[in-house]
This record gives structure tokens, sequence and C-alpha cells, in this order.
């Protein structure tokens, strides 16, 4: 089924230092994906550690939090039919010790925790995440005139 979805990425604190945006942000429109918000924070203490909340319990958990809040991420709102699956099959998996060739986590990092970039795993977790990191407005409905040719628009649903 063809749903059109809006998917929440972080560019991670490693990503943002590391010089990477712009080849990840790269992955993503290249794949035919449309921005539709993006802006650079500091992440507060109290963000990071709701956005990850389910990992509370984890050991890597503090150390994570301390992570996403020592340096800048680069928020962005992504949109596409399927977008949430699609922009996590595009970062690969998990550990960039052993993210496949061709991916972002695969082609950009070793580490396990520095893994560069965060994508909302189910589209219920993208709604939820994309409220913690956009106030209302700041994701733009634009139409891309791309999308005539990115999408077979002739049934009347992006194919
Ligand atoms: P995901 O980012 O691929 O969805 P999750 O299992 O949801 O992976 O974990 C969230 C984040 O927590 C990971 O992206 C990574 O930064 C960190 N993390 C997960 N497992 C470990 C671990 O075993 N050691 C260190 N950091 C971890
Ligand atoms: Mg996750």
């Amino acid at each position: 089924m063809s749903t059109v979805q809006t998917t929440l990425i972080l560019l991670k604190p490693d990503a943002v230092q590391r010089g990477l945006m712009g080849r990840i942000i790269d992955r993503f429109e290249s794949k035919g994906l449309q921005i539709v918000g993006a802006k650079l924070m500091q992440i507060p203490r109290s963000l990071a550690e709701r956005h990850y909340e389910a990992h509370r319990s984890r050991p890597f958990y503090p150390g994570l939090v301390r992570f996403m809040t020592s340096s800048p991420v680069m928020a962005l709102a992504v949109r596409g039919v399927n977008s949430v699956a699609i922009c996590r099959r595009l970062m690969g998996a998990t550990f960039g010790s052993n993210a496949e060739p061709g991916t972002i986590r695969g082609d950009f990092g070793v580490s396990n925790s520095f893994n560069l970039i965060h994508g909302s795993d189910s589209p219920e977790a993208a709604v939820r995440e994309l409220e913690l990191f956009f106030a209302p407005g700041e994701v733009v409905d634009w139409t891309r005139g791309a999308d005539a040719w990115v999408y077979d628009l002739s049934s009347g649903t992006p194919e």
C-alpha cells in the first residue's frame, strides 16, 4: 500500500562534527524523499531523555543521553511513500561495525554507539518523535515539482 509518511531523522553529533550532514542528506534527496523540516539544534537533556525513554533501563542509556546532548544535531522531517521503512533501510543496521556497505551507517562509520543517525522505527514512533522535535508550523507542507517524475501519479495515488 502506498501511504505517504513523514519520519523523524536526527543527524547525531558525530555526523555534524565530522562534516557529513550534506552527504547524508544527499542520500535521502537522491532516493526521491522530500525534506519537509530541517533545523540545527542543541538538544536539552530533558528532550534526549524523552526521545530515548524506551531505552531508559538499558546500560547504554546514560552514555546515549550524554552523547546526544554533547554537541548539536540536525533534525529532519523526511516525507515520502513508506518513508519510515525506506529511511531505516537507507540508515542500515544499528552498529556501524556490521552495517552493510551502501547504507549510511555502513559507509560512514565503524562505531556502535557513535552511529551517525537516528530514524523513527514505526509510523507511530514517527508521529511521537516529530512532535518532540518540531513545533507546529516547522514542518513545511510544500509541493515538489519533481514528484511527477519521482512517482507514477497516473492512478491518482503515488506509485
Ligand atoms: P536504532 O538507532 O537503530 O533504532 P536502537 O536499538 O533503538 O537502535 O538504539 C538506539 C541508540 O542507542 C542506537 O542508535 C545507538 O546510538 C545506541 N545503542 C544501542 N545499543 C547500543 C549498545 O549496545 N551500545 C552502545 N550504544 C547503543
Ligand atoms: Mg530505535
